[in-house]
């Protein structure tokens, strides 16, 4: 039995013809990847992400930073998508005006079959050299073993340490990637936010854009975040679950 809020949301979903779906940590989470909050335990426990995704926390000790970003990647190639993300693939397959934008570094949506993911905050499988910002090859994680320091591979231009692809707090996000969001929210009818927290900028900012061009605004979050003003529909529950019966009642599949 679809509840009335999901049955809102599929209604406005179903209909529209250019969506916007945004994701946040908390769309990996049932994947086994601990969101950005819950991603310090260990050696880096005693870390805030804050200072650890940092360019100053690498200076500082690249072999403590490259150890923290090698033990997520090993999580991540543990993990598999879950049905959540196979919805948002099937949402792309549906409404072929969809623009997915995420904040996450993992490579989950890709894995579930979304095309062409706007990734905001960069990737974990983009290694580039930190001195000539020469790509590196991102060497395989195999090992998940918490807490290990390890020296980050060197540039073979330049012989610089190699650091991940991903955007630092302090840090500009890829331009090109934040216009080409910003532009999609300002011209969409609707904007699906999944699992974010809606704290970090200029990412955050997304979901507004949408909501102030007269978007309708649905977000999927098991808790309220900063974003709940300007959500005109509040699905209470973890993306795994919420997104396949959101999908299965715009279109009858769960994707
Ligand atoms: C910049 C990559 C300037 C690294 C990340 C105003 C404007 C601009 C900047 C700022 C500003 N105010 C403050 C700033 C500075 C800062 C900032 O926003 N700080 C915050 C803390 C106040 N912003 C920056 O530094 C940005 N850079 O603006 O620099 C500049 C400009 C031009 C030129 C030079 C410099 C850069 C920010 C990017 C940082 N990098 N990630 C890495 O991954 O290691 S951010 C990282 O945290 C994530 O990518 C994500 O974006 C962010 C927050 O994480 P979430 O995805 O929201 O996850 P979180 O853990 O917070 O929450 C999980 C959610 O999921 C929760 O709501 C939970 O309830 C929910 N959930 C849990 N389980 C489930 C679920 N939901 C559904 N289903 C479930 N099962
Ligand atoms: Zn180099």
């Amino acid at each position: 039995m679809t509840d009335t809020a999901t049955a809102q949301a599929a209604k406005l979903l179903g209909r529209a013809r250019r969506v916007v779906v945004f994701t946040g940590a908390g769309m990996s989470a049932e994947s086994g990847v601990p969101t950005f909050r819950d991603a310090l335990t260990g050696l880096w426990q005693r870390y805030d992400p804050q200072e650890l995704a940092t360019p100053e926390a690498f200076e500082a000790d690249p072999a403590l930073v490259w150890g923290w970003y090698e033990w997520r990647r090993a999580i991540v190639a543990r993990a598999q998508p879950h049905p959540g993300h196979l919805a948002v693939a099937a949402i792309e397959a549906h409404v072929p005006h969809t623009l997915l934008v995420t904040q996450n570094v993992d490579d989950l949506h890709e894995r579930a079959g979304s095309t062409d993911p706007l990734h905001l905050h960069g990737s974990l499988f983009a290694s580039r050299c930190s001195a000539c910002a020469h790509p590196a090859p991102t060497p395989p994680a195999d090992d998940p073993t918490e807490g290990r320091r390890l020296p980050p591979p060197r540039c073979d231009r330049c012989s610089a340490p190699v650091r991940p692809g991903v955007v630092w707090f302090g840090e500009g996000l890829p331009q090109s990637a934040l216009e080409a969001a910003a532009e999609a929210a300002a011209s969409c009818e609707v904007l699906l936010t999944v699992g974010t927290s809606g704290l970090v900028y200029p990412a955050a900012e997304i979901p507004h854009v949408a909501a102030r061009s007269g978007a309708t605004v649905i977000q999927i979050n098991p808790e309220p975040t900063p974003l709940d003003p300007v959500c005109e529909i509040n699905l209470r529950g973890p993306a795994a679950r919420v997104l396949p019966a959101l999908v299965e009642a715009a279109w009858g599949d769960a994707g």
